[in-house]
């Protein structure tokens, strides 16, 4: 294993890495220049690239900014920003020199990538008590492989949870989803899931139901799930201040919240009001708050979504008073404009506070630890609290899991959503850029609220980003309050019918989406790559993906673009789908081209002497049926392909690695074609389409 351990300081454990691998003397570091015992720097040449730091603005190589890795409660996810609600501190240096920087830190840290001085990087620790680890690798992949190899095994959703799902903060009872679900059926639009939001609890206490617009509530479950729908309940970090209320209780009795110097549970105010935030650093108030979601698995539940857990923080007692006597010594004054802007900041900078942060305390392992120093790892633990008790309540069961905060370490336990987006063009972008970054730290099973969370979106928005979400492992359509309804169903018919063939076409893929994904997860792999990835002398295209070992993409983005031009680093075979079951090709040379691509269209590219899967769709993954599968292969020379498939919702996993493998070999003018399937393979019949590079198509049938 190349990878070599440096310790600067003493660094609690922050369990982000599984392998043990023995420090090295700093005086021995490669590549990076130590200074003052807290920052690392590195000379740039113009053409070096910088990828990584996972959940963050701007593009697939991060060079030019800088950013901060500190979990924020971040609405505002534009190019100014600094953070986002993740800390993600992997990076790989391409270039003169290719290898990988990890900073394995729970605080804060800042990653000045050439904007200070445009061709330095400057990582700066600013608590001194840190491991890095240098990660060497023969190629780009290799570096993000032995990466992972540090880091231990993503984690696996179930396969349910690669349906498309439906969410929205404002619906209220069982009547609104179930208008949701009808929505979806009237419409003959596949769906797996619906997100219960904040308003399904009783006063915002997190593992209450509220009875009066949710009776009977474990019935409401189960007729859901006879019809194919999960529900998903949200759960919120901070727990509402309210006697009688059992969490409450125990937890203060038990000692299990953070704690303010005097030792008093810490209060802050979020969601339901005051607020305790449970202290998931302690081992024991860890494994306490985990063994409450059984509440809801008990009823039926099999998947979560943990939100506010940066923590995030509306105010404290300390900030409002602050803000109150502002606004109070403003009282019939004359503002000019100074004392103006004051009053206005004092109520914008009420939540959040640094402050605040250093302000708090958790309890690890006996002793006091102030809450800013830590802070990245809270979020993290939340997750993992909730995955420890899943293992304990079913260890053979996949529950879902995907949390706002996250570390490396918790890509372990949980999958992300990357947060409170808005209906932009721009937000597509980021969505599209972030995913290899995030493939790259761990977090395989990600997404991005589809359509956009804030703002009002618009129907061509709906449909290009929809267009983009059928490769990403977590679909979720997702948006907040009054915003404008993005249901596929809301809007008008004929946005509908494109859309309801936009979702088939993603049920279409989850063969080799799934596929992909599984094998990713297993071998320490990326799902979403660049193209330098696997053509490592080419540019970067910063708005082209690699998605699994066979496909290319290259989202439109752009309001009324009706094309777009790609970059073809090897000859391809284009398919711009409209619905998967119409299919023609075309092989596009190596170099640039323009494309066409309607609203209605989405161009996948087939990279050469590689197959695609495909199945068929159906109104959720339970139902769908996957014994005979479409082949479609690019052959120049030989294509092959492992399939890989399982029951999705138990572990079995470990001990299968393929269904079928296929290989495709040009003999003349014909092709040769090797299966080789485990024995009571599911999949019984393949349907093959091979076209090689004048575009010739054979068709050929294959029984397994
Ligand atoms: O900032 O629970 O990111 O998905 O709908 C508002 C309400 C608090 C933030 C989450 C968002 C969710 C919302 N929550």
């Amino acid at each position: 294993m190349r990878i070599k351990k440096f310790c600067f300081g003493t660094v609690i454990n922050t369990e982000a890495v599984v392998l043990n691998i023995e420090k090295s003397n700093k005086g021995e570091m490669p590549y990076l220049q130590i200074r003052d015992e807290n920052e690392l720097t590195y000379e740039l040449e113009k053409s070096d690239i910088i990828y990584g730091l996972g959940e963050n603005v701007r593009g697939i190589n991060k060079r030019g900014w800088i950013y901060e890795s500190f979990c924020s409660d971040e609405f505002d996810h534009s190019e100014d920003r600094k953070s986002l609600y993740a800390a993600h501190n992997f990076l790989i240096i391409q270039g003169r020199e290719t290898f990988g920087v990890f900073i394995d830190c729970p605080g804060k840290v800042i990653f000045d990538l050439g904007y200070t001085k445009k061709d330095s990087m400057s990582i700066t620790i600013p608590e001194n008590d840190f491991n890095v680890y240098i990660i060497d690798g023969n190629s780009l992949k290799e570096i993000a492989k032995n990466f992972r190899k540090l880091i231990g095994k993503s984690y696996i959703a179930p396969k349910w949870a690669f349906g498309y799902q439906q969410s929205r903060w404002g619906y209220k009872s069982k009547e609104d989803i179930l208008n949701v679900v009808k929505g979806f059926k009237d419409n003959d639009i596949p769906i797996d899931w619906v997100c219960l939001d904040i308003d399904y609890m009783e006063r915002f206490k997190d593992f209450t139901i509220n009875k009066e617009t949710y009776d009977d509530f474990e019935n409401f479950v189960k007729d859901l799930k006879s019809q194919g729908v999960r529900l998903i309940p949200i759960i919120d970090a901070g727990v509402k201040i309210e006697k009688g209320y059992e969490v409450y209780e125990e937890g203060v009795e038990k000692g299990y919240f953070c704690v303010n110097e005097n030792n008093e549970p810490f209060i802050a105010a979020v969601w339901p009001g005051k607020v305790h935030f449970p202290d998931f650093l302690n081992k024991e108030a860890r494994v306490w708050f985990g063994r409450k979601y059984k509440y809801l698995t008990d009823k039926g539940i099999e998947g979560f979504w943990n939100d506010m857990n940066e923590p995030a923080i509306f105010y404290t007692e300390k900030s409002l008073k602050k803000a109150l006597d502002k606004a109070y010594e403003s009282k019939d004054k004359n503002l000019d404009v100074y004392s103006f802007f004051d009053l206005k900041d004092s109520f914008l900078e009420i939540g959040n506070r640094l402050e605040d942060y250093e302000s708090f305390y958790h309890k690890m392992d006996g002793k006091l630890i102030r809450h800013d120093k830590v802070h990245n790892l809270y979020g993290y633990n939340m997750t993992k609290s909730a995955a420890e008790a899943f293992e304990e309540i079913d260890s053979n069961k996949r529950f879902l899991i995907f949390s706002r905060a996250s570390t490396i370490g918790a890509h372990r336990y949980g999958g992300i959503w990357t947060g409170d987006n808005k209906s932009w063009w721009s937000h597509l972008e980021m969505n599209i850029k972030m995913m290899p970054n995030l493939n790259l730290c761990g977090f395989l099973y990600s997404g991005a609220d589809t359509v956009g969370f804030g703002c009002d979106c618009t129907e061509d928005l709906a449909i290009r980003w929809n267009e983009f979400s059928i490769f990403t492992p977590l679909y979720r359509n997702h948006s907040t309050k009054g915003t404008r309804n993005q249901e596929p169903y809301n809007f008008s018919q004929n946005t509908i019918d494109i859309l309801r063939i936009i979702i088939e076409n993603r049920y279409a893929f989850i063969p080799y989406i799934y596929s992909e994904y599984m094998k990713a997860c297993k071998n320490d792999e990326c799902y979403f790559k660049p193209i330098t990835f696997e053509y490592e002398d080419e540019t970067l295209v910063e708005d082209q993906l690699l998605v699994g070992d066979s496909l290319m993409i290259a989202p439109v983005y752009k309001q009324n673009a009706s094309g777009r031009y790609v970059y073809l680093p090897e000859e391809m075979l284009l398919w711009n789908m409209v619905s998967y079951k119409d299919r023609s090709f075309k092989v596009l040379s190596k170099g640039h081209h323009y494309i066409d691509v309607e609203l209605e269209a989405t161009p996948i590219f087939i990279r050469k002497n590689k197959i695609l899967v495909l199945g068929k769709h159906s109104n959720c993954v339970d139902n769908l049926n996957n014994e005979e599968l479409d082949l479609i292969a690019f052959v120049d020379n030989k294509a092959c392909y492992n399939y890989y498939d399982d029951d999705g919702i138990t572990k079995k996993y470990d001990n299968q690695d393929f269904q079928f493998k296929i290989s495709i070999q040009k003999k003349d003018n014909n092709y040769e074609i090797g299966v080789d399937a485990l024995e009571n393979c599911p999949v019984k019949k393949l349907n093959l389409t091979i076209i090689d590079s004048q575009g010739n198509e054979v068709k050929k049938k294959y029984n397994i």
